[in-house]
């Protein structure tokens, strides 16, 4: 039977090609796809997350079991949609308009996919109107923005507002390096995370 264990070792690794051979067996020995996600692949970036904010283990490693778990998602995200299996959330993310630092966002983007989140990544240069069209149109739980430069912090401000002229319901968080739990409160936004793993633990929160 493929082991789980090893499977989520493979991730703390980053052991991509482990991660696909165990995550390729266990699919077809016909373990449950969410069985093979929450007790290998999650638990594996979960592991990732709590060291991460421990300072463990930092950026590189982080990106290395990312890329991991994307190898094997990529075999196990068809039978997961076949199964039926619901992700944990949908979140939307974007770099605000007028930044173009998106590796933050990136890492962010990754622990979610990580933790079960569905996210639409939005990119670079995200215009307020974009991020109320995409929240209309994918109707997510959580809209997520990061700023990189303290000169697009407005730009948070502004697609906060944008968003709630829009009646969008979604939860906002903020995040990125000059951002603050205080500029958070100033502009409305619902969260503030200071890193990856904790932007994972603020959109749980926030789906309650
Ligand atoms: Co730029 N840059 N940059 N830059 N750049 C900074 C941000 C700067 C602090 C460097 C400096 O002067 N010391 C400075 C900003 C100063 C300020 O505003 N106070 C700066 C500047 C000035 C500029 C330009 C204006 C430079 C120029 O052209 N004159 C220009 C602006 C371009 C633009 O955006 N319009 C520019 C350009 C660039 C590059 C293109 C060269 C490149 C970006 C490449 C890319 O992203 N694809 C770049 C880089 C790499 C940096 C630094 C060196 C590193 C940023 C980074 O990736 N950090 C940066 C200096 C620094 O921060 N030390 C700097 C690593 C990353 C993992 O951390 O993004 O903070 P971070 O993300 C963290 C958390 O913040 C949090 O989680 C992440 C993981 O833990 N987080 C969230 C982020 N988003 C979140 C969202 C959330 C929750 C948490 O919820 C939704």
């Amino acid at each position: 039977m493929a082991d789980l264990k090893a499977l989520s070792e493979a991730i703390i690794k980053g052991d991509q090609k482990t991660a696909v051979d165990i995550t390729k067996a266990a699919i077809s020995e016909g373990m449950a796809p969410e069985t093979i996600l929450g007790d290998g692949l999650i638990a594996g970036m979960n592991v990732i997350g709590t060291r991460f904010k421990a300072n463990e283990v930092y950026i590189p490693e982080v990106l290395i079991a990312a890329r991991a778990m994307k190898m094997a998602m990529e075999h196990l995200e068809p039978v997961l949609v076949a199964a039926g299996v619901k992700p944990l959330g949908k979140a939307i993310l974007g770099t605000v308009q007028g930044d173009l630092h998106d590796i933050g966002k990136n890492l962010v983007v990754m622990m979610l996919k990580g933790a079960g989140f569905e996210v639409v990544d939005l990119g670079v240069d995200v215009s307020s109107d974009k991020f109320v069209a995409a929240a209309k149109e994918g109707q997510p739980q959580i809209v997520g923005l990061s700023a990189l430069l303290t000169t697009t912090m407005p730009s948070m401000e502004k697609t906060i507002l944008a968003l709630k002229e829009a009646g969008i319901a979604a939860k906002t968080m903020i995040g990125g390096a000059p951002v603050t739990q205080a500029y958070a409160d100033k502009i409305g936004a619902h969260g503030y995370a200071p890193d990856a793993a904790s932007a994972v633990d603020l959109a749980k929160r926030l789906l309650n």
